[in-house]
């Protein structure tokens, strides 16, 4: 099925100056084998935002580091505040797979310490941000879609306008860094559908370089 596409969608895409699409770049069905073991440990649970409003997306994280947000701001942290424990450990195949995407949209070596694991239900959002509470910005990030598609919304350095839409789909991968590393970005409410893997929903890994 994805041949029929090859031509239209190229394995390997640059969006813009530090943003690649590599399409189909992920097995999807290797890395969600995982997922039961980490959200065993680390339940998905919906932050409540510095704001106070609860995030539609729900969230865990494994690795040394995971992201948090709660009432008092952002933070990366070594623990589950919910448990108190470490996070559940990055699976070798998240690590592999982070740092060949990094190598092929050529960022050379890539060794994240955390990975945002985000699940989005039907009508789930995320609105436009920047990604700004990882110590040094000369890391890129890396971005895996499981299960049923989204729109990925890309903004520039400031925000507003009208954002570049970017249909991802399960295998998808999606490197930023350079002069795109602070770039506002979001996802449009997810789509009622239907993934053989992931059911009605979307799972979006996210690696990063905390500290
Ligand atoms: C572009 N997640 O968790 S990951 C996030 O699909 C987040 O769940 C989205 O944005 C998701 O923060 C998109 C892709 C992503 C991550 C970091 C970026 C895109 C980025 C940093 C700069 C520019
Ligand atoms: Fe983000």
């Amino acid at each position: 099925m994805n041949d029929l596409f090859a031509a239209v969608r190229p394995a390997f895409e640059q969006l813009r100056e530090g943003v690649y699409l590599l399409s189909g770049f992920a097995d999807p069905e290797m890395l969600f084998h995982e997922i039961p073991r980490i959200l065993a440990a680390a339940p998905l649970r919906h932050m409540v935002t510095p704001g106070g409003r609860q995030m539609r997306v729900a969230m865990s994280n494994c690795g040394p580091f995971g992201w948090v947000s709660e009432r008092s701001g952002y933070r990366y942290a070594a623990t589950d505040p919910e448990s108190g424990s470490p996070w559940p450990s990055m699976p070798q195949s998240f690590r592999d797979l982070a740092a060949r995407a990094a190598d092929a949209a050529g960022f050379g070596v890539f060794e994240p310490d955390a990975c945002l694991v985000n699940c989005y239900a039907t009508g789930s959002s995320l609105s436009a941000h920047q990604d700004m509470d990882e110590a040094d910005r000369n890391w890129p990030i890396v971005s895996v879609s499981i299960g049923v598609s989204a729109t990925f919304l890309l903004y520039g350095l400031k925000r507003g306008g009208t954002p570049q839409q970017v249909r991802l789909h399960s295998g998808d991968v999606i490197v930023f860094g350079g002069p795109s590393r602070l770039i506002y970005h979001g996802v449009k409410r997810l789509e009622a559908g239907y993934h053989p893997l992931t059911g009605s929903c979307r799972y979006n890994l996210t690696f990063r370089r905390a500290r």
